[in-house]
């Protein structure tokens, strides 16, 4: 893992540290993560995990799209505080293992609906789904096409190096998904 301060001097975002993105293949991690950091990479396809300074973290969709690779996905976590779950905006299915979080009660979750330019997108229920399966509000609806979210979400993102802080999330989504505090 490369957390090498001299890298991350030159990065844009030097507090943007200290979380793992996970979600189902081609939810969008990797163009989201590149977003976050202006990195202007090609977005390719993720054949295995990827560090960015700072800890900074891009999974391949197969991490928990096949039980196979659960271990992987548990030691690729362990050390980091914070993981951002993509749902995409038009997707019914929610893809976070069930019991990942138990193994790592401590871990925060940032709830993400990617995708929300695309035709078929529906960010409310994207957001239901997360609630429903005990991801807790804020939710930052997202896209990489149009650039909606990436700033609130990267501005949360180092909101959470420094305790306390908790802004710019999507409230009306927040509110409409109606869930009280998660589990975890
Ligand atoms: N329209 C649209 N397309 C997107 C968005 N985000 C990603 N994509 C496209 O969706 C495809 C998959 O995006 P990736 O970022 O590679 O997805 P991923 O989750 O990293 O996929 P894996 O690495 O396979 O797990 C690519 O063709 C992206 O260009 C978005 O917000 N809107
Ligand atoms: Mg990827």
């Amino acid at each position: 893992m490369s957390g090498n301060p001299d890298v991350n001097r030159n990065a844009p975002h030097p507090d943007l540290a200290n979380f793992v993105l996970v979600g189902d293949v081609g939810s969008g991690k990797t163009a989201l993560t590149l977003a976050l950091l202006e990195s202007s990479d090609q977005v390719l396809k993720t054949q295995a995990v990827e560090f960015h300074p700072s800890h900074v973290v891009d999974t391949p969709g197969e991490f928990i799209s096949r039980p196979a690779y659960y271990g992987a996905l548990l030691s690729t976590i362990s050390d980091i505080s914070t993981i951002v779950y993509l749902q995409p905006a038009n997707s019914r299915s929610f893809s976070l293992p069930p019991g990942l979080l138990h193994v790592y009660p401590g871990k925060r979750v940032v709830g993400v609906v990617s995708k929300t330019d695309l035709p078929d997108a529906d960010s409310e229920a994207a957001c239901r789904i997360m609630a429903d399966h005990n991801i807790s509000p804020p939710y930052f609806l997202t896209s990489t096409a149009t650039g909606e979210g990436v700033d609130a979400l990267r501005s949360f993102l180092i909101s959470l190096q420094v305790p306390d802080a908790s802004t710019g999330a999507n409230e009306a989504c927040a509110e409409s998904a109606g869930v009280g505090e998660n589990e975890f």
